[in-house]
């Protein structure tokens, strides 16, 4: 069902330091940014790879205002790993092959996720404390 680890979110602090810190560190460079106001970010994907379906990045998270899951996440724990997202063919069926095991879903339906993505989380509590995002790609232009 997983394809390949799509992106590792990163709650940040301060976004234009930590993609120069990224950046400067580890020779990644941002391929999109976007304010994801329904996900309450600003957000920033650094290229890593390329694989199946699609491409591996790192996905820096500042949060829009405090009242949002990563301002309430950095409040709580302070910058480092807010979710692990993987990515799907099909982010409904894998939504409902999961939601069978009974692992709750945060996201009943996909929602708009960076670079025109499909998007749904699972909730942390029932993935060993690991807040988990599906992904399916957009089709790649032929
Ligand atoms: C919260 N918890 C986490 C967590 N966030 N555990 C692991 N990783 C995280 N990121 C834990 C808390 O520590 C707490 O545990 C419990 O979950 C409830 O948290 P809360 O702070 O009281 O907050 P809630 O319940 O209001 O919300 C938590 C929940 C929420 C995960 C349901 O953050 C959510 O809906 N997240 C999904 C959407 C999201 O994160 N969007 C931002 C990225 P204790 O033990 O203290 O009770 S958007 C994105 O990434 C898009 C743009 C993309 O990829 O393209």
């Amino acid at each position: 069902m997983l394809l390949r680890i799509d992106h590792v979110g990163i709650a940040c602090e301060n976004l234009e330091e930590k993609i120069a810190f990224y950046e400067s560190t580890f020779g990644v460079t941002v391929v999109s940014r976007e304010v994801n106001e329904e996900q309450g970010v600003k957000e920033a994907m650094l290229h890593v790879a390329d694989g199946e379906g699609g491409g591996s990045y790192i996905q820096l998270l500042e949060p829009v205002h405090a009242d949002t899951p990563v301002g309430k996440f950095l409040a709580k724990r302070g910058e480092g790993v807010h979710h692990v997202a993987y990515g799907v063919s099909d982010v409904t069926s894998a939504l409902e092959a999961i939601g069978g095991t009974g692992v709750r879903l945060i996201d009943l339906h996909p929602r708009h996720g960076a670079m025109g993505t499909s998007i749904a989380f699972l909730h942390p509590k029932d993935v060993g404390g690991v807040l988990t995002e599906l992904v399916e790609s957009p089709p790649r232009p032929s």
